[in-house]
């Protein structure tokens, strides 16, 4: 089934007298009715506190909380409903494996392994970390097609790694990351992975016992949920080792005047009143994106960024930052010769284009291809091929009125 734009009320707009064409999915993405109507339904049928009330509305809220995690569970194929851990969204979840399995397991000279083509929210959790124990933090650097360099991999990851940290699509160049092969040398040497999912689970069927990934972070946000809430999974038998980073209300099994004994998994993570529409507003993302079906979602991005691609390259004076091949995830970074990003975002604009300008989080990777800033296109289902066209025609256009000599 291909998605029917007109599930996007949003959509329906105009910006600057023109009609929006969004592309900044990589930010985050426009939601679907069901899931704005689920949201609606939710505050205005069911709402209670979880895990609490002894009474018949509490008693459904939680099953409805719980419902999504069993959704989730099955949307990225865990083993168990423990395993997954509502979270405010990926760059909680990285930190909480950082200052909660990290701090435990790596000591003074350890190694933690991360890419050149991280978002801060994949680096600074492991910068402080190494700061507060000794350790030295490594970066994998990339092939001069953008992809990452699995020589340069071999040669970081050894018998002192204790942590890998990558991301499995990158939100500035779009490089897929084989992770599997990652997650293998990984663990040969005895060290743990931590997948940024923030940018793949939006995009394609992830299954993270394929993958063989022992942490793995997503947010709601970017596919098609609500904001505020994303996931943290966690193999059962490491999460079982770790101590919660947040105390309270919630998460306990028996508290005295001196101590406190925890719940179970997952609940000993989720300090506090959890967010709890905002689960239920992922389970209906869920919903949605398998009523479609998650591989003609991926199918259909390919072929536009691919369509993107091949009109964009054509363009005078242009460069892609990214391996420009069918692989690739639906983002694509690029600069307009003597014309900065900036300015090519807020002439977009005017035309009613969304795309995002700027480092896009990423700084490290802009300093290592020494460039301060890219325009980035990011492609979601209910985007076009017509979109594309107008996309194409604005740029050439912004290229004209700045005038840039190509000769
Ligand atoms: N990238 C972008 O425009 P949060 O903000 O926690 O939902 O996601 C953080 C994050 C982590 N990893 C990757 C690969 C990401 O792309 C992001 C968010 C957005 O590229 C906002 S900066």
């Amino acid at each position: 089934m291909k998605i029917n734009r007109q599930d996007f009320p949003l959509l329906n707009q105009k910006i600057n007298g023109q009609q929006l064409i969004y592309f900044d999915n990589a930010a985050t993405s426009q939601k679907p009715s069901a899931v704005i109507k689920s949201l609606k339904y939710y505050y205005e049928n069911n709402n209670a506190n979880v895990h609490r009330g002894i009474y018949s509305l509490s008693e459904r809220a939680t099953s409805q909380y719980e419902a999504s995690r069993d959704k989730v569970k099955g949307f990225i194929n865990a083993k168990h409903r423990e395993e997954i851990i509502f979270t405010r969204g990926t760059t909680e979840s990285i930190n909480w494996v950082a200052q909660s399995y990290g701090l435990a397991n790596v000591k003074k000279d350890d190694e933690i392994v991360i890419s050149i083509m991280e978002h801060h929210a994949n680096i600074l959790p492991w910068q402080q970390l190494a700061k507060q124990v000794g350790a030295k933090l490594k970066y994998i650097y990339l092939n001069d097609d953008f992809t990452l360099d699995m020589v340069d991999a071999k040669n970081k990851i050894t018998s002192a790694t204790k942590i890998v940290a990558i991301t499995q699509a990158s939100n500035v160049l779009g490089v897929i990351n084989p992770i599997k092969t990652l997650s293998k040398l990984a663990h040969d040497n005895g060290a743990v992975i931590v997948v940024d999912g923030a940018q793949s689970v939006p995009h394609m069927l992830v299954n993270v016992v394929d993958l063989d990934a022992d942490f793995f972070a997503f947010s709601a946000h970017k596919m098609m949920g609500p904001t505020g809430i994303g996931v943290l999974y966690g193999k059962r038998d490491l999460l079982e080792t770790m101590t919660p980073l947040e105390l309270g209300g919630e998460m306990i099994e028996y508290v005295t005047e001196q101590s406190a004994t925890f719940q179970s998994l997952p609940w000993r993570f989720e300090a506090g009143t959890p967010n709890i529409a905002g689960a239920v507003g992922l389970g209906a993302a869920i919903d949605y994106i398998q009523l479609v079906g998650m591989s003609n979602i991926s199918t259909y991005e390919s072929e536009l960024t691919k369509y993107a691609l091949t009109k964009l390259k054509v363009i005078k004076g242009i460069q892609i930052y990214g391996p420009r091949n069918e692989d690739q995830a639906n983002i694509i970074s690029f600069k307009l010769s003597g014309v900065h990003a900036h300015d090519v975002a807020t002439a977009l604009d005017q035309e009613g284009i969304a795309v995002r300008a700027g480092h896009h989080c990423a700084q490290p990777l802009m300093q290592y291809l020494n460039i301060k800033s890219t325009v980035r296109v990011s492609i979601a289902s209910y985007n076009t091929k017509a979109e594309i066209d107008q996309l194409v025609t604005v740029l050439k256009g912004i290229q004209d009125y700045f005038q840039y000599d190509f000769t």
